[in-house]
């Protein structure tokens, strides 16, 4: 089993230069107003809020449009992966639980490299649950878009048609057959024949609707148990139906329903393999009074231990005070 995590430790990295859409830059701050941090110190957790990365000077248009090419937003998303990698690695460092608030899902590119790095130094593999609508697994030439929060798993498992001025020494690495992508309903033509080559796991909206949420979280739960690995989940927003959660800018109808996207939190709690998390593409400006982002809150307290019949000492269960 993995260690028992010290702390939870809050990053948010708020910015939306992965996406066209503008807004999900202030999704860390919607999930504190929310109340994310009351919710978990509820659960009885330590918490630690470190603040959001943000650029102080991003890159200024060139293009009278007024959102920015994605050319001109590269440097933005790749500055912050290299800093979002090098303070999560911190935080893992310290035996703590990193939760990463985006920001839109190219700020993946940077958590995961920490957990990549991290469990490198600790001979442990990484497994990563992916729980999106999209598969994330298009490169600069599959892209319809060019926007990189499409791009982070294919970067992060080492597609070949990413050039050197998308890597660095931040940048980790993944094996995509220990990935697995859960909730997926909009899936590029390219994009999915290069998920099935490399073996990346789909769990998508025709497999969950006829065999559930049980017996697919069971089967990735078992495998990164089997595997000893660390699981990190990373949480698009877009996953969850659009009648629900409002609050993102690439909604895609039929999503996971309220009580699924729960079941899969409450699961992932008692697994006890999860140790790391992000929540990304939260849009507060597209939100309805805050509905998606307290609905995010509520799906973070159940991965962290909120039940409706009260607390049960699980295998997730944190080092207490006096134990330190
Ligand atoms: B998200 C699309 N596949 O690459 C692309 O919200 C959408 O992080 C990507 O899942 C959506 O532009 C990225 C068409
Ligand atoms: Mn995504
Ligand atoms: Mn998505
Ligand atoms: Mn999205």
């Amino acid at each position: 089993p993995l260690p028992r995590p010290r702390r939870i430790d809050i990053l948010g990295i708020a910015t939306a230069s992965g996406a066209s859409v503008r807004g999900c830059g202030m999704g860390p701050e919607a999930l504190r107003v929310a109340g994310l941090v009351e919710a978990l110190i509820e659960l009885d957790h330590a918490i630690a809020d470190h603040g959001d990365l943000r650029r102080q000077h991003p890159e200024m248009s060139t293009n009278p449009a007024s959102t920015r090419l994605p050319e001109e937003r590269k440097a933005d998303v790749l500055d912050l992966a290299a800093r979002a990698s090098d303070a999560g690695l911190d935080i893992l460092s310290e035996g703590n639980f990193p939760v990463f608030l985006g920001g839109d899902h190219s700020i993946a590119i940077g958590t995961v490299s920490a957990v990549a790095r991290h469990c490198a130094t600790q001979n442990t593999p990484v497994h990563v649950l992916w729980i999106d609508a999209h598969a994330d697994y298009n490169t600069p030439e599959t892209s319809p878009s060019g926007n990189l929060h499409g791009m982070p798993l294919a970067l992060l498992c080492g597609e070949p048609e990413f050039d050197e001025s998308y890597k660095g020494p931040w940048l980790g690495r993944i094996d995509p057959r220990n990935v697995t992508i859960f909730g997926a309903r909009s899936i590029d033509r390219e994009e999915r024949r290069l998920v099935q080559a490399r073996g990346v796991e789909v769990i998508d909206m025709r497999k969950l609707d006829q065999m559930g949420v049980v017996a697919t979280m069971q089967k990735v739960i078992d495998k990164a148990k089997a595997d000893g690995a660390h699981l990190h989940v990373s949480f698009d927003v877009d996953s969850i139906d659009p009648a629900i959660a409002p609050g993102g800018g690439t909604l895609v109808p039929g999503g996971l329903t309220y009580r699924e996207a729960h079941l899969v939190m409450e699961m992932l709690h008692d697994s006890g393999v999860v140790g790391s998390l992000d929540v990304v593409e939260l849009n507060p400006f597209l939100d309805h009074g805050g509905k998606s982002a307290t609905l995010m809150v509520d799906l973070v307290a159940s991965l962290f231990g909120r039940s409706i019949m009260g607390e049960e000492p699980g295998p997730m269960e944190f080092v207490t005070d006096s134990e330190r």
